[in-house]
């Protein structure tokens, strides 16, 4: 049996964290043969509630599992941590826009971001969930400045899976024959899902489906996901959230086989994004890293969709300029 890593999870009395912390404690995300600590961090006053989720995973017995902290101090949270999932933030009211969200949420990553430098392995891997999550992970890592930029991260993958399983619908295939769409730019109303090299059985999608639905239905049902589930469900995707979240932290630790992910990453310039802009790209994960797919011949109307999301994650990153 392998050491024990550490890992940490924000927001953990949260709904996603009740759903991500069992998928983590099972061995879906960092394998079979990998036990983990959790170290989970809330606000002082949901720290009853946290002790009552760390019950419930002491009372599932997972073999894997070898230690619980809960804590409200963030650099309790993230010390010696591997991996740190980053969940916990302000959900967005009735009465915010997106603005008042940056704004509301922002503070809470520049803390982070320190105790994420001060506490946790110099080559962690951090994704960020709670929204907005790709400005958020700018944030953190622009007050995370003696770590390598390349260890922030913000999640696409869910819209990605949400992508796959629209296409897995209309065609009636099983989605794990569903690979390669592309999410570019943010995590947001502006969000381009990309189905150009998408690959059903190693089809292409393409040639399955009339381009009028690509562009009709599937990028705005795809778009609009998040809306729909809480239109049905009364509450926002959580179990799906999680899962994706998972996804997206099991391919970058354990490889991606060949398979195009998308995950929100600190632009070295590529596509004409702007250097730094926390954006999301087609990557490969290998060896513990990923690297971007850089060679993918794009059309005018992908290279609009992917400007439309560089002024839209410009305008959030001046909206916080007092934080970076
Ligand atoms: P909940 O409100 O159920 O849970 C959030 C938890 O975070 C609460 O328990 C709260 O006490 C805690 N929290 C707040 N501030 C904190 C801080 N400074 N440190 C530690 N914990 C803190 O929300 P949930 O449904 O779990 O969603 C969490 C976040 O994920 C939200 O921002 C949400 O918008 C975002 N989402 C992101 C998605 C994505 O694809 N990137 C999709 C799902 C979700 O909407």
């Amino acid at each position: 049996m392998k050491p024990a890593i550490r890992v940490a999870v924000t927001g953990a009395a949260g709904n996603i964290g009740y759903a991500l912390l069992w998928r983590l404690a099972s061995g879906d995300c960092f394998g079979a043969d990998q036990p983990i600590i959790l170290q989970m961090l809330e606000i002082t006053p949901a720290l009853e509630r946290l002790n009552g989720v760390k019950m419930e995973l002491v009372d599932s017995a997972f073999p894997l599992l070898h230690d619980i902290v809960c804590t409200d101090d963030a650099n309790v949270a993230f010390k010696d941590c591997s991996a740190i999932f980053l969940v916990g933030s302000r959900p967005r009211t009735k009465d915010m826009d997106r603005s008042d969200l940056v704004a509301a949420n922002g503070p809470i990553f520049t803390g982070q971001g320190n105790a994420i430098e001060k506490s946790a392995k110099k080559d962690v891997k951090v994704v960020v969930v709670g929204n907005p999550c790709n400005t958020n992970a700018l944030i953190a890592m622009n007050n995370a400045k003696g770590l390598d930029p390349r260890c922030f991260s913000a999640m696409t993958r869910l819209d990605q899976n949400r992508a796959h399983g629209q296409i897995s619908e209309k065609l009636g295939v099983p989605v794990a024959k569903v690979s390669d769409v592309v999410i570019w730019g943010n995590h947001g109303d502006t969000m381009f899902p990309d189905a150009s090299w998408a690959k059903v059985d190693g089809a292409a999608v393409t040639s399955k489906v009339d381009a009028d639905w690509l562009t009709g239905a599937f990028e705005p049902t795809v778009a609009t996901r998040g809306k729909a589930v809480i239109v049905a469900r009364g509450a926002s995707s959580a179990a799906s959230a999680a899962s994706s979240a998972v996804d997206h932290m099991r391919d970058w630790w354990q490889g991606s086989h060949g398979r195009m992910v998308s995950m929100a990453i600190p632009s070295q310039g590529w596509y004409g994004v702007p250097k730094g802009l926390i954006f999301s790209f087609p990557c490969i994960c290998e060896g513990g890293d990923y690297r971007v797919v850089t060679d993918l011949e794009i059309d005018d109307r992908t290279r609009e969709q992917i400007a439309r999301n560089v002024a839209a994650l410009s305008e959030e990153r001046d909206a916080v300029a007092n934080l970076l």
